[in-house]
């Protein structure tokens, strides 16, 4: 009998995701000509369509994540009192074993923490240097008063370089800041893993270390947006020399010990719905916030979520440091990622944790930014096949605060953000395919104009017209 052919076995064997499914959610792709309409009664902007009109959700990955039997089974043990709820502790303790942060302040997401946080630390005049903006967080640095100062290395506005660490703070660049404005002008340096806005690159344990030693020689803070940095981890380990063989749950420890405390939408990592939390290290800026919550969230032991809730996230927060968890959760993403970049699909490379980014720019040639090649694309995108996408590019950079300028960000992106164990193989693979037809389709692209402005956070609300 003849053998088979050596060379069909694959050398490397696959992985899988850690868990099974056990409830559906059904979804449907609208016919061309409805979905036509959809995107245009949504005035081409993703965020106004109907949830039930899209049919792969990639919008965000943020509160679309599945949760676990256990995590639903901790749902019935929701302590609904007013103060002191059980679940309230549990999550405290969560927080405390993984993160490793003192005191816990609850919020109803990761902006209700950002608000409090602003609040307490920044002075009007005040700089808060950050590696790259995010929307919410720039938001309420500007309104507590203060100016935020990009110092993410230059590399992170390249979408072909293939760095490791693109999310790294340019420590040159945040020495030279602290020189022209003074330590006492600087609350605290803001670093976030992995890094949203530049794609969901990672920063590497070395360089938290270094923003530590420096800012510790001025008497700076070091607050972390750990709204990912569980995923972040997952980079340094694979990708750090030392941290193959240490698990995720030790390195993020050791990268939240480079920090203050932390802001966190739970949203993400922590595989649930709605939730999120300050942590600090400092009594007396816990007992500011654990005051401030009462106006702006609710009482300190549940910030705006129900004890359900809290328990939701307590449990999330277990799973979502478990190593066979977080590598199927990265590795998906990675999956479509090549995938794209196979089919010739322009993409920010590496790939990141939680999303693969398309780069508008690269796509689009012959559309200006001021004729929003993102926000084209995502809704091409939308037209073709029913996958839902985000712009990230100069409709989410807003405007300059003083001068009302558009900021025109280096980084003219289209998101396609994976919710956590929700969808599968197939999905991504039907999602390339439809990226690979609206690539094809380039050329015939005209911009879109403006129709609609709203002040804040423009891009969740404004609307276009096609040029
Ligand atoms: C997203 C979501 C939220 C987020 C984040 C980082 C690194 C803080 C937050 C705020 C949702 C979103 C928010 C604004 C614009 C678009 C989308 N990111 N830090 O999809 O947390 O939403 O819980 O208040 O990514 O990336 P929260």
């Amino acid at each position: 009998m003849a053998k088979e052919p050596q060379g069909r076995r694959p050398t490397r064997r696959s992985w899988a995701e850690p868990w099974k499914v056990k409830v559906v959610e059904p979804i449907k792709m609208l016919s061309p000509a409805e979905r036509e309409r959809a995107i245009a009664e949504a005035g081409y902007n993703t965020f106004l369509l109907r949830s039930e009109d899209v049919y792969i959700d990639l919008l965000t990955d943020s509160g679309t994540s599945a949760m676990s039997d256990w995590q639903w089974a901790g749902m019935m043990m929701g302590d609904e009192a007013y103060a002191g709820s059980r679940n309230f502790y549990h999550l405290e303790a969560a927080i405390r074993e993984h993160y490793g942060y003192r005191y816990v302040v609850p919020t109803h997401q990761g902006r209700g923490a950002e608000n409090l946080l602003s609040r307490i630390l920044i002075e009007p005049g005040d700089f808060v240097p950050g590696n790259m903006y995010f929307t919410t967080t720039r938001l309420h640095q500007e309104l507590a008063g203060g100016t935020f100062v990009d110092v993410i290395v230059p590399e992170a506005h390249d979408p072909a370089d293939e760095s490791p660490f693109k999310g790294n703070v340019d420590l040159e660049a945040l020495e030279a800041l602290i020189r022209k404005v003074g330590a006492d002008r600087i609350p605290y340096v803001c670093i976030a893993g992995t890094v949203n806005m530049a794609g969901g690159q990672p920063m590497s344990m070395a360089n938290a270390r270094a923003v530590r030693e420096l800012t510790a020689r001025h008497g700076i803070r070091v607050m972390l947006d750990a709204t990912r940095a569980v995923e972040n981890a997952y980079f340094i380990q694979q990708r750090e020399p030392g941290y193959r063989d240490k698990p995720v749950a030790e390195i993020l420890r050791e990268y939240c010990s480079c920090t203050d405390g932390c802001t966190m939408s739970g949203k993400k990592d922590a595989l649930v719905n709605i939730g999120g939390w300050l942590a600090v290290n400092e009594r007396e800026l816990y007992e500011e916030a654990s005051n401030l919550v009462v106006v702006y969230e609710g009482l300190h032991t549940y910030g705006g979520m129900a004890g359900r809730d809290m328990e939701a996230m307590a449990r999330g927060i277990v799973e979502s440091v478990d190593d066979d968890h977080i590598h199927a959760r990265v590795g998906q993403v990675e999956y479509l990622g090549h995938k794209l970049i196979d089919l010739g699909v322009p993409v920010v490379r590496p790939i990141g944790g939680h999303a693969v980014y398309l780069d508008a720019r690269a796509f689009y040639p012959q559309i200006r930014q001021d004729d929003f090649p993102a926000q084209t694309l995502a809704a091409s995108l939308y037209a073709d096949s029913g996958v839902r996408a985000m712009e990230r590019g100069i409709v989410s950079a807003g405007r300059d605060a003083e001068t009302g300028e558009h900021h025109y960000p280096a980084l003219e992106l289209v998101r396609l953000t994976i919710p956590r164990r929700v969808y599968t193989q197939a999905h991504m693979d039907l999602t390339a395919e439809s990226v690979a037809a609206v690539f094809d389709a380039r050329e015939s692209a005209r911009g879109l104009k403006m129709t609609y402005e709203p002040k804040y956070l423009r891009f969740f609300q404004a609307r276009f017209e096609p040029l």
